[in-house]
């Protein structure tokens, strides 16, 4: 009977779809922002032939267009350890552990997405997803009651919950199921304009972190930006103005490179919108709240620890010399500074490799295909033969540096140093009910599969 049930990629992809239509809806300079990536998408597509023949190579050009990441803050455990079935049913599983509390956003988080290179190929949308922290909250009164509205609150709809367990118990959903669910889910991330809470503890919430006010004060984790992946970040960053939409000042992550590492990303500022209150007498009275934002990102190779340890030292290093500043003043200085300070990582592909810095994936070239090996030969040896070909796997994960910056510059200025730095990676997991997978694991274990793959055929008798 299984093979009546939809797959699991099929079904996060139309989730996929369906929530980026409503965010669309939702938040019109998201729809401009994707028009804007599609563009420079298809000039960056015509202008490089080399680019175009090595992403179809590594990734499938399909999926360029199709990619996405959306990001949502929940308020519980039980809530998180839910939305971890939900997902589970789309096969997006968490991956990696982000502890945001060192840069005073009192949350930590994974990402939930799908593991593999069919499943990714097939649709490789993720969610960032972050669960709030009220053990870093210092108010212990406010503390309390922020702990109360949550546990009362339900974000997920009876139907997503029966579903969900249905989907695990029988192993899959079927076509008309597949569609409620989808339906279903979708509304645990809609945008609700009514708080759940007045406007005196909404202020109260929002003076002690506006973060917390914006997982307390309503019914729902809405999504708050959904992220298309463009294939030239500084190019939409730069026309970005030209379709009325004022981007942060600087890009997080590594500067631009001809080998593109990791992760790049940058992010047009939260809107302020019109919401109401509960005003005591059970009528509504009219506010504003800061929550939804739009975000782009160019994404690049897949580092190992040895390379992602570099990274960080050398963002460190950039960040003593120069901090950006929320207002953007010291933007071009910080880009100089970043690009000085980077010109120790390696930007050659092969350089990449030889020093064990960034997961590749290979394959047998065409005369590898001919070629039949009788004695042990190592890995540099075949790429230098020309037996082996070397493509870089793609980062598919985030990085917590980064993801503190969009956090911040989506919440406001006042933001910062006041928290204790507290990673609890266990106590997450725990909350999770699982062990999220370590993401070098997951590339290393990608890497190796292709070697293997590799060495079978050429020492396979002919
Ligand atoms: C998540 C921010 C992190 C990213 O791309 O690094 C993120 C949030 O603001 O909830 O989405
Ligand atoms: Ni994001």
């Amino acid at each position: 009977m299984t093979s009546t049930y939809v797959p699991s990629d099929e079904i996060r992809a139309t989730f996929s779809a369906a929530m980026s239509a409503m965010y669309r809806e939702e938040v019109p300079a998201y729809g401009t922002l994707m028009d804007l990536v599609a563009h420079v998408n298809s000039e960056v597509l015509a202008a490089n032939p080399s680019l175009r023949k090595s992403l179809e190579a590594m990734d499938g050009l399909g999926r360029i267009s199709e990619e996405r990441h959306g990001a949502i803050r929940l308020g519980t455990a039980a809530e998180l350890a839910m939305m971890r079935l939900v997902f589970s049913v789309m096969g997006m599983y968490p991956v990696g552990y982000y502890d945001l509390s060192t840069s005073g956003v009192p949350v930590h988080s994974t990402a939930f997405r799908p593991v593999g290179d069919a499943a990714l190929n097939r649709n490789p949308f993720r969610v960032f997803t972050s669960l709030l922290r009220l053990d870093l909250i210092a108010d212990l009164e406010l503390r309390e009651t922020a702990a109360a509205i949550l546990v009362r609150r339900r974000i997920f709809s009876e139907d997503a919950i029966g579903l969900t367990r249905k989907a695990i118990s029988q192993g899959g959903l079927s076509r008309g199921d597949a569609r409620l669910f989808v339906t279903e889910v979708l509304e645990t991330f809609r945008w609700h304009d009514k708080a759940d809470v007045g406007a005196e503890l909404y202020r109260r919430l929002h003076d002690t972190h506006r973060l917390i006010a914006d997982v307390v004060s309503f019914k729902g984790p809405h999504i708050n930006h959904l992220t298309p992946r463009t294939l030239d970040i500084d190019r939409v960053q730069a026309l970005m103005p030209e379709y009325g939409i004022v981007p942060k000042a600087v890009v997080e992550g590594p500067p631009a490179r001809k080998c593109p590492i990791l992760l790049r990303q940058t992010s047009f500022k939260a809107l302020e919108e019109p919401v109401s209150f509960r005003n005591g007498a059970g009528g509504w009275q009219p506010g504003l709240h800061t929550a939804r934002f739009g975000e782009i990102e160019q994404r690049g190779i897949a580092l190992t620890r040895k390379g992602r340890g570099l990274y960080d030292r050398l963002l460190d290093d950039t960040r003593k010399i120069v901090r950006p500043a929320a207002d953007g003043s010291n933007a071009r200085e910080y880009e100089a500074a970043l690009c000085r300070v980077f010109e120790a990582f390696p930007d050659d592909w092969e350089a990449i490799r030889r020093a064990g810095l960034g997961y590749f994936n290979y394959s047998l070239t065409e005369k590898g295909r001919q070629a039949a090996l009788s004695a042990a030969a190592s890995v540099d040896d075949l790429v230098d033969s020309g037996f082996v070909q070397a493509h870089p796997i793609t980062y598919e994960d985030f990085l917590p540096v980064s993801a503190a910056g969009i956090f911040q510059s989506n919440l406001g200025d006042a933001v910062g140093k006041a928290l204790v730095a507290s990673p609890s990676q266990e106590r997450f997991e725990v909350d999770l009910g699982v062990s999220v997978l370590d993401e070098f694991e997951h590339y290393a274990g990608i890497e190796q599969a292709s070697l293997d793959a590799c060495f079978r055929l050429l020492t396979k008798p002919a």
